[in-house]
């Protein structure tokens, strides 16, 4: 067998982790390419695989290009599996964890991806997490982060707190029983304060596709609309309401508060209490997607408050509805039945008046007939002296007149909420806060991070969680009075861990500082991001939003972290996701077993465009592995033409010219299509083209009629152009073309403009007007080349040596004339 993968892929594996670049020349241009680093589930699936393969031929093709290429990679090691494994098998998270990341990076080595091991970072590790609580604290000291009261999935039977993926159709994961809610003292960051920049920005991302951007765009979620006050009837205070349709305004007919509102006390009527205190308790158990999905029955009761409506003198009455939100605008909302589905459906339901007040432009609307509400831009009616307005237009003019007469406000609103980063979990970044009775909430002091996660606590998976119940983690003394205090028992949201890795690489062993300025300011931003679109909004939001922070702090001096994002479509079996639970998983290992890693990359590459789905074909792999097979035979067939002395490559006949131009061809597609256009799989197409021009070259010029040197110059560049792809394989074809150095370190291939050219024409060249010579060139090539072409002749040059040159004529595909003195 020519093709002996497995000694082949072993062998240079050996050699590569041998030797070692410096990359800290930084006055290089850089390239920094980075791949979504996983969390260490215990091996790599398809979905990896396809992920490190593009970010791996990227990287590669970069740095034969000239760049000095970044291409780290590390283990995003805190979350709920390591603490789930501790609970059923009894391992310690810790060594779970690392027994996951030992095994999954012998992976990622037999599949030959150029990482920068010595980079490697895990954010379990302390020395990084030390660094995730540093970040911590530089929000706290500038009021970006807080505590607050808010709700946490509660399992009453095993008295735990639950994360959202633990909930599963609002049953508890592990004993089935129905999951309520608690209230608990939680940590924010404030993520809200940077809403419109996080928006703004999105518009400078040229380099990220338009559906990530809309999706980041309504997560953030910006509203324009007016807040209002509504007069409470009897007693001397207000409501505030934010609409978006102050054009209804006049069609109000009641109005709606969430039932946690802080003004809810107020407005209740004695005679109102029982039925009162009964929906609040039933509210309370209920999260924001239970009570506002739009399958969810509009419920409400009257609280006995009125309210005046301040553009008619309009008496309304107030309701606690589900359908309100709390903490969003202002947590209460007129309701407009006419226009608006939900209070339609709402005042059917509970009898309350329905008020037209814009109509069809073109019909009448009859209230007691609409079936359902009328949301279209219309014409005011019953508005005062707004009638006849096209509703669109009002918006505008009853938004300056409540602003003119002192109603209220004009105000932009965000859905984004602040992010809440407490987790009630042991595996994760403690939050490096103490709490001390005189002293209140005491930071943890810089020079005493990392506040270290206990290695000895037991996972019952019941109660309060394995730090809670630590003792020795718990107490501690308060860093400013020195009495006893306690530690927060929370920790971070994973996110925070992966919300600044990619800094974290560009100076990884800085025991000093998270990172060093200069180091993080020549590497970021990331050239290149390669990842799942699973993580499209939240992890890419909060990693801006970081980002900014840190900017805005002055520790790097750019404000978005990602300058292009590529998210990678997902690897399908049979029509579906391959995933452990289908059933329909494909092994990675057992691929490389039996092809080895060229052949798995080769035909995911190939397989489809990148940002496409890929369906898993037993066919195309070997498809794949006779590709390569293939390579190796030419190389080996040809293999004499290294032997021969290096003599400059000239074109003699039509072969050689084909065999020339599809060579050049190649070059510059595969060139374009990895560089400027990701279209990883095109590129290999170009290049399975010029291996089959090479066998109909071999079958049709005899041994020795072939030009050696063209064949040299392009099997040699036909590896080239293979080392992203197939890097093992590439690396022994080089070796058996007689080369002594890497096939990685080599400057990859430029194409001659000249030799894809295919039309030629014959051209005259002329001094004086006499015929000196007749030659064949490009038919495209400009005024400037033609003319050098011509200055450049041997016949011309001999009789214009010497004297001066007046001027030269060039007609196009036709003429040089040169005229001298
Ligand atoms: C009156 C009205 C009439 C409304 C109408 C809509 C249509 P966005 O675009 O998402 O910002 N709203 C305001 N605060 C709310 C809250 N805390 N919970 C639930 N709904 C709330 O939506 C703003 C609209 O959603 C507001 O405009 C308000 O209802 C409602 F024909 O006011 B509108
Ligand atoms: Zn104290």
């Amino acid at each position: 067998m020519v093709y002996d993968f497995k000694n082949i892929e072993k062998k240079w594996q050996l050699k590569w982790q041998e030797s070692k670049t410096s990359k800290d020349d930084i006055k290089k241009e850089k390239y920094y390419v980075l791949e979504m680093f996983p969390y260490p589930s215990g091996n790599l699936h398809m979905g990896h695989v396809r992920n490190y393969s593009i970010g791996d031929v990227v990287a590669r093709f970069k740095k034969m290009n000239g760049y000095n290429v970044l291409h780290p990679m590390g283990w995003d090691s805190f979350g709920l599996p390591a603490e789930n494994a501790a609970i059923k098998h009894g391992v310690l998270p810790n060594d779970w964890t690392w027994k996951n990341i030992d095994n999954m990076r012998e992976q990622l080595k037999r599949l030959g991806i150029d990482y920068d091991w010595d980079r490697e970072i895990a954010t379990c590790h302390e020395s990084y997490y030390k660094w995730t609580q540093w970040l911590f604290l530089q929000l706290y000291k500038n009021g970006l982060a807080y505590k607050k009261k808010s709700y946490v999935n509660w399992c009453p039977s095993c008295s735990t707190v639950l994360a959202n993926e633990q909930v599963v159709n609002g049953k508890c994961e592990r004993c089935k029983s129905t999951v309520g809610k608690k209230e608990l003292s939680q940590w924010f960051f404030k993520i809200t304060d940077y809403a419109k920049r996080l928006l703004d920005d999105i518009d400078k991302l040229s380099g990220w596709p338009d559906s990530v951007k809309i999706m980041q765009k309504n997560w953030i979620g910006q509203s324009f609309g007016v807040e209002v006050n509504f007069k409470i009837d009897g007693i001397e205070d207000s409501l505030r309401i934010y609409t978006t349709r102050p054009d209804t305004i006049y069609g109000v007919t009641y109005l709606v508060i969430a039932p946690e509102h802080k003004m809810v006390e107020k407005l209740i009527k004695s005679d109102r209490e029982k039925e009162c205190r009964e929906f609040i308790n039933k509210m309370q158990y209920l999260n924001e997607i239970e009570r506002t999905s739009t399958e969810t029955p509009k419920e409400g009761v009257f609280t006995g408050s009125y309210v005046i409506n301040p553009l008619n003198g309009d008496k309304v009455p107030v309701y606690l509805a589900n359908y309100v939100l709390a903490d969003y605008g202002t947590g209460v909302v007129m309701a407009v039945p006419a226009h608006d589905q939900r209070d339609f459906m709402f005042s059917k339901k509970y009898n309350l008046p329905i008020k037209l007040v814009i109509d069809k432009k073109d019909g009448k609307l009859d209230v007691n007939s609409m079936t359902q509400s009328f949301e279209e831009i219309g014409v005011l009616v019953n508005s005062k002296q707004f009638n006849g307005l096209s509703s669109d237009v009002a918006k505008e003019k009853i938004a300056d007149y409540i602003e003119e007469m002192g109603f209220g406000n004009k105000k932009t609103n965000y859905r984004l909420r602040d992010w809440l980063i407490s987790r009630q979990r042991y595996w994760g970044a403690p939050i490096p806060v103490i709490y001390c009775d005189d002293c209140g909430i005491v930071p943890v002091d810089e020079k005493d991070l990392p506040v270290r996660l206990p290695q000895n606590v037991s996972f019952t998976g019941e109660g309060k969680s394995p730090l809670a119940s630590c003792d020795e983690f718990k107490n501690t003394v308060c860093p400013k009075c020195g009495k006893h205090a306690t530690r927060e028992v929370d920790t971070m949201d994973t996110f925070v861990c992966s919300s600044w890795y990619y800094l974290r690489y560009t100076d990884s062993h800085n025991e000093e500082e998270p990172f060093k300025k200069e180091l993080a300011n020549y590497w970021a931003p990331i050239d290149q991001y390669i990842g799942g679109v699973e993580h499209a909004i939240l992890h890419l939001l909060y990693s801006r939003f970081i980002m900014k922070v840190l900017y805005d702090l002055g520790y790097v001096a750019y404000s978005e972290p990602f300058k292009n994002l590529l998210t990678q479509g997902m690897v399908l079996k049979d029509g579906s996701k391959m995933s452990k639970s289908i059933g329909n998983v494909v092994s990675p290992e057992e691929i490389i077993e039996k092809f080895g890693a060229d052949t798995a990359r080769l035909f995911i590459l190939f397989t489809a465009p990148p940002e496409k789905e890929l369906e898993w074909n037993d066919k195309g792999v070997e498809g794949a592995f006779r590709f390569i097979n293939r390579v190796f035979r030419i190389v080996d067939e040809m293999s004499y033409v290294f032997e021969a002395n290096d003599s400059k490559v000239e074109i003699k006949n039509e072969s050689d010219k084909n065999l020339n131009y599809m060579l050049n061809v190649a070059i510059k597609r595969v060139t374009e299509d990895i560089g400027e256009r990701f279209n990883l799989n095109t590129a290999i197409s170009a290049i399975m083209e010029l291996v089959n021009e090479l066998y109909k070259y071999k079958d049709k010029v005899v041994k020795d009629a072939r030009n050696v040197a063209l064949l040299k110059d392009t099997l040699e560049k036909l590896v080239l152009l293979l080392a992203p792809y197939i890097p093992h394989a590439a690396e022994e074809l080089w070796e058996k073309m007689g080369k002594k150095s890497s096939v990685h370190g080599e400057s990859w291939p430029k194409f001659d403009k000249n030799s894809i050219v295919r039309d030629q024409v014959e051209i005259v060249l002329q001094v004086n007007g006499k015929i000196k010579e007749k030659l064949m060139i490009m038919a495209d090539m400009s005024k400037e080349e033609v003319e050098k072409i011509a200055l450049e002749s041997e016949n011309v040059k001999k009789i214009i040596d010497g004297k001066t040159i007046v001027k030269v004529i060039v007609v196009p595909q036709k003429l040089v004339n040169i005229v001298i003195k």
